[in-house]
């Protein structure tokens, strides 16, 4: 178990869907805490690094206009083993097959429209949140209800 910093985005179907509010809410009621949170529009080439591992696949020119020409919600959630929280909550890539009680799995029909990204393990989480936030976006505060969130045990 340790403290981890995971990236959430939320995409431009959301925004369009009114769905901002609702998927901030999920990661709230987790007790997640959020470090850092910000509203712009990603670059092509901020695109491309982010979504390196899919620049060759056909579907990439679509992903990339569709993630590029509306503002996004950049998120750095903080918790116990959050990056692997993050991932149970936000449910597999295609929605269609997504888990009822997941975040796409209860608001998205779509693979190409699943209305949010989060880091898919600790490495990648470790270069994600420092591709979005600076150090001086990133909050450290302390949650006065700590004790309620986490078990003495459960706190480092
Ligand atoms: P995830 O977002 O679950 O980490 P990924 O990293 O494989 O999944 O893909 C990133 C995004 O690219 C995904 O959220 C939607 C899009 N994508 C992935 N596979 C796709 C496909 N087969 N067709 C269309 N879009 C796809
Ligand atoms: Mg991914």
């Amino acid at each position: 178990m340790a403290m981890e910093r995971t990236l959430v985005l939320i995409k431009p179907d959301a925004f369009q869907r009114s769905l901002v509010g609702e998927i901030l809410a999920r990661f709230e009621r987790k007790a997640l805490k959020i470090v850092g949170m910000k509203m712009f529009r990603m670059s092509p080439e901020l695109a491309k690094e982010h979504y390196a591992h899919l620049v060759g696949k056909p579907f990439y020119p679509g992903l990339e206009a569709f993630m590029t020409r509306e503002p996004i919600l950049a998120l750095a959630l903080e918790g116990q083993e959050a990056v692997e929280v993050v991932r149970k909550i936000v449910g597999v890539t295609n929605a269609r097959k997504a888990e009822a009680g997941t975040i796409r799995g209860d608001l998205s029909m779509s693979t190409g429209r699943n209305t949010i990204h989060a880091s898919d393990s600790i490495e990648t989480a470790q270069k994600e949140v420092p591709r979005f936030f600076g150090e001086n976006e990133l909050f450290g505060y302390k949650i006065v209800l700590e004790d309620y969130i986490y078990a003495e045990d459960e706190k480092e």
